[in-house]
């Protein structure tokens, strides 16, 4: 990581290059997230607790479910169609995609809801614009500039409990793609129905092959145009 390098060895100890959602800002109210390094001790929070914010390099890590981290002992309620907004307090990198992910607890929170199984899918992402691969025109560099990110929660989507989790995809260094994700609890509330079909479903860890070519682009090198994130296809909330 040729930028975090040049910062770590300058002046900045070892975790200040890399990032975390720090808290969340849904329906007016600010929830702290976990700021803290496990098993320090934090107040309770929405978001699962994670061990350290070093970046996952394999799409198959279980670190990247929800960066290592389990069950949170609180919940924050939003009403589908209404937005969640995640808060980093630092993110420096300017290249990769952001990606939000949410996956519907089979019932209560907690040890019955870690994430397990086919049924992560994607309502959010922000890749490239412009042409440029190599330049700031990417979803993360939104977030070095305005440290949030606002994701609409369908409008259809069936309510129940769901984990809601913010994906951020370094791209900087060639040949390391570094994966930073966070996932919160949230109750969604709403009188629609809909269900993402199978079709957008996927397990993560492993959404994408380590070999997929959003996650192996050189973007000094690649001549390519355009960009697509590893992970399949946004679902709008729409039934057809
Ligand atoms: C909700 O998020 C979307 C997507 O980022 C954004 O376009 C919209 O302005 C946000 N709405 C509010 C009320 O913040
Ligand atoms: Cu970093």
């Amino acid at each position: 990581m040729r930028f975090d390098l040049l910062a770590l060895s300058a002046f900045a100890p070892l975790v200040a290059a890399h990032g975390a959602v720090t808290s969340y800002i849904i329906g007016g109210t600010t929830y702290p997230g976990y700021e803290g390094f496990s098993p320090a001790s934090s107040p309770k929070t929405i978001q699962f607790q994670w061990p350290n914010y070093d970046p996952t390099m394999t799409v198959s890590d279980a670190k990247m479910r929800c960066n290592g981290g389990t069950s949170a002992q609180l919940s924050a309620t939003v009403q589908a169609g209404s937005n969640v907004t995640a808060v980093w307090k630092q993110w420096t990198h300017e290249q990769g995609p952001v990606q939000v992910w949410l996956f519907k607890c089979p019932g209560a929170f907690g040890s019955s809801c870690k994430g397990d199984g086919k049924g992560w899918f994607k309502i959010d992402e922000m890749g490239m614009w412009g042409g440029k691969l190599n330049s700031a025109n990417w979803g993360t560099a939104l977030i070095v500039k305005n440290h949030q990110w606002s994701s609409e929660i369908p409008r259809n989507m069936a309510p129940g409990n769901y984990l809601i989790r913010h994906e951020l995809l370094a791209l900087h260094q060639a040949n390391t793609p570094q994966f930073y994700a966070e996932c919160a609890q949230i109750v969604v509330q709403g009188s629609g129905n809909a269900v993402p079909p199978s079709d957008y479903l996927y397990s993560i860890p492993t959404y994408a092959p380590q070999n997929d070519p959003g996650v192996t682009i050189d973007i000094y090198s690649s001549k390519a145009t355009t960009y697509t994130p590893p992970g399949g296809r946004v679902w709008s909330g729409f039934q057809f």
